[in-house]
């Protein structure tokens, strides 16, 4: 007998979940292959202008937005910046904040840790990659009447989002950098974004550079960040 495809659980509707149904030869094999396919990941500073089309920025978006979220309230939104006016602005607000980070704010020991990865604060790649993601948490909702609900566990959520987006992106052949200028005030107020809005993180999204060169950085190995009992 056939399971029905919805019932009533706990007094509200459940669907039937619908299980991959892999065999265990296909588990292990893929296990290994998104692995292999996501160790290829970099973060890249230098972009080509080449464009991408809006569908694929929509298709990340939408996968990113698949993420679990705390009672599934799916605390963000996703800007997305092609518009060179828009994306000139926010490159000329972000080397101001870095600048004085890299003069001022940030310590001399965070400044030789960032040594290896070639960094400064110029940040070209704000105006030459094709898209820039911002993303906002929200960290509660606004209704019509200005009566405001509660979200939860917001910036767990957006930031297992935000880790979707950058796996949706590599997994569609474009790069990206998780790239944090700080304070990020500034993106809110170009964006004009609503007061229950925080940015969160900026992803410049695109073709790399050609030739585009990365930090040769190695990745700890399996036993330095798992332990299994
Ligand atoms: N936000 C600065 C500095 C910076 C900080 C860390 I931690 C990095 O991993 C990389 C950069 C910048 O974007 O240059």
């Amino acid at each position: 007998m056939s399971s029905p495809n919805i019932i009533k659980l706990y007094g509200h509707e459940h669907v039937l979940y619908t299980p991959q149904n892999y065999t265990e030869r296909e588990i292990a094999e893929l296990s290994k292959a998104n692995f292999e396919l996501m160790d290829k990941r970099r973060s890249i500073r230098s972009f080509s202008d080449k464009p991408v089309d809006k569908k694929i920025i929509e298709n990340i978006i939408k996968t990113a937005s698949t993420a679990p979220s705390g009672a599934h309230k799916q605390p963000w939104t996703f800007c997305a910046i092609s518009d060179p006016g828009i994306k000139t602005k926010i490159r000329i607000a972000a080397e101001a904040e870095e600048k004085e980070s890299y003069e001022r704010r940030m310590s001399e020991t965070w400044l030789n840790d960032l040594k290896p990865m070639g960094t400064n604060m110029y940040k070209p790649f704000l105006e030459i990659a094709p898209w820039l993601i911002v993303v906002f948490k929200r960290v509660y909702e606004l209704g019509k009447d200005r009566d405001t609900k509660s979200n939860y566990y917001v910036s767990e959520s957006v930031g297992i989002a935000c880790g979707m987006l950058i796996t949706a992106i590599h997994q569609a052949g474009l790069v990206t950098l998780t790239h944090t200028p700080s304070p990020m005030q500034f993106l809110h107020t170009i964006l004009e974004r609503p007061e229950n809005e925080r940015p969160f993180l900026l992803l410049p999204v695109g073709y790399p550079a050609s030739p585009c060169y990365v930090p040769n950085l190695k990745r700890k190995e399996l036993k330095d960040v798992a332990v299994f009992y």
